[in-house]
């Protein structure tokens, strides 16, 4: 087992690595930017590191810094959290040159992933299902109506180096095709520096639904069931649930075959997420695997009662799986507490934080880096804290994840807690008849 892990990243996620490496025997160690000197991470962490100015450029992302804090520390591994370098290829290359072990895949798996175009035929490759498209890269919007045609519009071009919804054009008929070949193209180069494009038959009205998959080094992978993530806006998530009010028994296993095969095809090891596209049908297709922990993945850890960021140091660490899926047991809603205003397009509004209670009781969970008097920094994302409830039904869940949210006081900045409350009574919500398209019909009713 490790000795000393040194965490390369902030706020609630640090702090969140640094609770379980306490429980596990595992000294800490903390980086920190001028900005966090403040934050809990820093002072709960057994030793800790600044390595820089606010700007995530000349800190959390810089490689040289973090190797300077690791080497110094004498730390044997490295926890790259979610976002910053976590799905960096070359940062896990270079942390293996050193001899340090990145809790993570292999570079080689994070690349293989990474370019979604070599993801789609691994995953064809490994009977995984796909959406129909263009096999590969297209060369010109020409060659994009040729398949098009094939498949049938609408059809959505997308970035081979993309994700999260960026590069992505949708095209309902072929005389659109043209425009949205070039913006698609102009689009990845700027964003990615690659514009390689390929295409794909438009899903309308999908539900985003993943499964959570660990994986050892022995060739072992295991799912743990799925996340609901189809409350988003804009890529961000901003709900997410376990189980899927919209997956059934069958359709949790298949789709968990399915994520098992995807891991296996790329000897995947350490936890990470496969993201499937599901239709009105029922039909699901692959859509990406992230190989990092995620934000949301203290929804599954309520509903199969299991700590996945023990599981992910004990599969760096050599652990063997002992090949159980786990099925949720409860229901767990997870709510995104971000410093944004809601009525104003949920513009970032960071700033002191004057007064904060957070929730408490049975069932209630709030991971979070901040308190009263902390200052929210416009510098970095603007999740304050999540807050996780589970219960023994989703109408139960619900019912407490209001309370809960009433509960919740923020003062000095705003907040989204006025949109959740709004939302656990919102019919449609409330009948998990829902899709990726409901944030953008949802109307946010008078502040009160
Ligand atoms: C799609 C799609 C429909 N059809 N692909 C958005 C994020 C990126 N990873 C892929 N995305 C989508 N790909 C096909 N062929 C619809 C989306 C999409 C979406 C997916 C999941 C969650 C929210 C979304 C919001 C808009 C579009």
């Amino acid at each position: 087992m490790f000795e000393k892990i040194l965490i390369a990243n902030r706020g609630e996620i640090a702090l969140r690595v640094i609770r379980t490496c306490k429980e596990m025997g595992i000294k800490t160690v903390a980086i920190y930017s001028k900005a966090d000197a403040d934050s809990l991470h820093v002072r709960f962490a057994d030793e800790a590191v600044c390595i820089g100015p606010a700007s995530s450029a000349e800190s959390y992302l810089s490689i040289p810094k973090i190797m300077a804090a690791v080497e110094i520390t004498n730390a044997d591994a490295v926890h790259p959290g979610y976002g910053f370098l976590a799905e960096n290829a070359e940062f896990a290359e270079i942390c293996t040159e050193y001899g340090i072990k990145f809790i993570g895949p292999s570079a080689d798996m994070i690349r293989r992933m990474g370019d979604k175009i070599t993801a789609k035929e691994t995953m064809i490759k490994a009977n995984v299902p796909v959406i129909p498209g263009s096999g590969g890269l297209l060369k010109s919007a020409a060659e994009a109506k040729v398949e098009a045609k094939e498949v049938g519009y609408p059809i959505i071009l997308k970035a081979t180096a993309g994700g999260g919804g960026k590069g992505m054009r949708v095209v309902w008929k072929e005389e659109d095709v043209e425009e949205n070949w070039n913006k698609a193209k102009a689009e990845a180069k700027a964003s990615f520096g690659n514009d390689g494009i390929y295409m794909e038959k438009f899903i309308e009205e999908p539900r985003h639904i993943e499964i959570q998959v660990v994986g050892d080094q022995h060739g072992t992978v295991v799912h743990l069931s799925e996340r609901d993530c189809s409350i988003q806006r804009r890529h961000q998530k901003l709900v997410e649930e376990s189980p899927s009010p919209f997956v059934t028994k069958s359709l949790r296993k298949a789709m968990g075959e399915a994520a098992i095969n995807a891991g296996k095809a790329i000897n995947y090891e350490g936890v990470g997420t496969v993201e499937f596209l599901v239709d009105k049908y029922k039909k699901f297709y692959f859509m990406e695997m992230n190989t990092r922990i995620q934000v949301e993945h203290t929804v599954t850890e309520e509903v199969i009662d299991h700590d996945l960021i023990k599981e992910q140091i004990k599969v760096a660490s050599g652990y063997k799986l002992d090949g159980k899926n786990y099925i949720p047991k409860l229901h767990a809603i997870e709510c995104r507490i971000n410093a944004e205003d809601p009525y104003n397009d949920f513009r970032p509004n960071p700033g002191k934080i004057t007064s904060f209670h957070s929730p408490k009781g049975h069932g209630v969970r709030v991971d979070t880096h901040v308190y009263a008097g902390y200052t929210v920094s416009p510098y970095y994302d603007s999740m304050i804290a999540k807050l996780i409830c589970k219960a023994q039904t989703r109408e139960e869940c619900i019912n407490k994840m209001r309370r809960a949210l009433q509960e919740f006081i923020v003062e000095g900045i705003k907040t989204t807690v006025p949109f959740h409350l709004q939302l656990m009574d919102d019919p449609k919500f409330q009948s998990g008849n829902f899709n990726t398209g409901f944030l953008a019909d949802f109307e946010l009713k008078e502040e009160v």
